[in-house]
């Protein structure tokens, strides 16, 4: 039974854009750095990815591949909007019974509860269409991890229905990399044991297996059949907040980075504050010069909140960094998130007794 839906906006940050100004439609928009910057794309129309410009890459590289290209940069706060519009257009969808899990600014799960889900997935369709003008591909599946590589399977414009029995014919020829989890690091293992997509994971000898992975073995076997019972979550909050730089030159000095990060965690202390939030997990995320990203996490039994508490908690995941190199991008991000107790109630009220 088709159970679990899943929505993800086409381009999301450049599909509103071109939305906001329609001489921008059909053109090859480019959302994120300037590119005589060192700034990176945040995404680009699919007209700029014919030419091969892709999320993350450098602008600079962009305008090389597409020099034709329409370069913006980054309003968050206009697409933090459109994606609360979103939200409201998938719970309405969604029904009392039902609930909504988003997972970043452009995605969500919804669990229709008892409804028929390919019929709310239609509806959920239709109605951000027609109350945003955007495009979202939706994928319906027996569980969260199908839905998903449903929906991207469709992509874009994409409205894909996986019942069980179309189970491997979705999975079987994906790459290995598409499953959640399969990082470069677990797909360049693979690879050493001549497994790419998943029919190969899925015929691979187990020992072999095992040997090479050790307990992950079993985990990517369970995703290579498909198996996943994580159940759609009920926080309506997204899961985490981040803000990252690339700088403009290399920074070799660890003071430089250090005020980074306080900057950035003042910065979402202050979106915390907006939401009503408070995270368990910072984490540092720094990219090399040469291009190797790591990232460290602190997760604490308390919440925090602060930018002082918040600031303490990065430069302790920031200590942890071995490579002294010189860095080219450093970023915060907090997740474990959670909400605020409510302030003691008020029992008195002052106001009117002079003063
Ligand atoms: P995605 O959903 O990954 O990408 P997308 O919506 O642009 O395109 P599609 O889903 O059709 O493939 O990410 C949502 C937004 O998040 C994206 O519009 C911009 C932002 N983003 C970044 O800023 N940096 C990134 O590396 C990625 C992947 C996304
Ligand atoms: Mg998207």
């Amino acid at each position: 039974m088709s159970r679990i839906i899943h929505v993800d906006m086409d381009a999301f940050f450049a599909a509103v854009e071109a939305r906001d100004r329609p001489e921008l439609a059909g053109k090859p928009v480019i959302v994120g750095g300037h590119p005589r910057s060192r700034g990176v794309v945040s995404t680009a129309s699919y007209e700029a990815r014919r030419f091969g410009v892709r999320s993350a890459m450098p602008s600079r590289e962009a305008e090389r591949l597409c020099p034709q290209g329409i370069f913006l940069p980054v309003r968050m706060s206009r697409y933090i909007e459109v994606s609360r519009q979103i939200i409201d257009i998938l719970r309405a969808a969604a029904g009392e019974a039902g609930h909504v899990e988003p997972v970043s600014v452009d995605e969500a799960y919804v669990d229709p509860g008892p409804g028929d889900a390919v019929e709310v997935a239609r509806r959920i369709k239709a109605e951000i269409r027609r109350q945003t003008g955007l495009v979202a591909s939706v994928g319906v599946a027996p569980n969260k991890l199908l839905a998903k590589l449903a929906g991207e399977s469709g992509k874009p414009d994409g409205f894909t229905v996986v019942g069980e029995e179309d189970v491997d014919s979705l999975l079987l020829p994906l790459p290995v990399r598409s499953l959640p989890g399969i990082g470069p690091k677990t797909a360049g293992e693979l690879a050493m044991l001549g497994i790419r997509t998943v029919a190969e994971l899925r015929s691979a000898d187990r020992r072999l297996l095992e040997v090479s992975l050790g307990r992950r073995a079993a985990d990517l076997l369970r995703l290579a059949y498909g198996e996943d019972d994580r159940p759609v979550g009920r926080s309506t909050e997204l899961k985490s907040l981040g803000t990252e730089t690339t700088f403009d030159e290399d920074v070799g000095d660890s003071e430089t980075l250090r005020d980074k990060l306080k900057e950035f965690a003042a910065d979402l202390a202050a979106r915390l504050a907006k939401s009503r939030l408070r995270a368990r997990t910072v984490t540092v995320k720094i990219r090399f010069a040469d291009f190797q990203t790591i990232s460290r996490s602190q997760t604490y039994p308390r919440s925090l909140a602060t930018g002082r508490e918040l600031a303490e908690a990065a430069e302790k995941a920031f200590r942890r960094v071995e490579r002294r190199d010189r860095v080219r991008l450093i970023g915060l991000q907090v997740s474990g998130l959670t909400e605020r107790p409510e302030p003691e109630q008020v029992k008195f009220d002052f106001r009117g007794q002079g003063g």
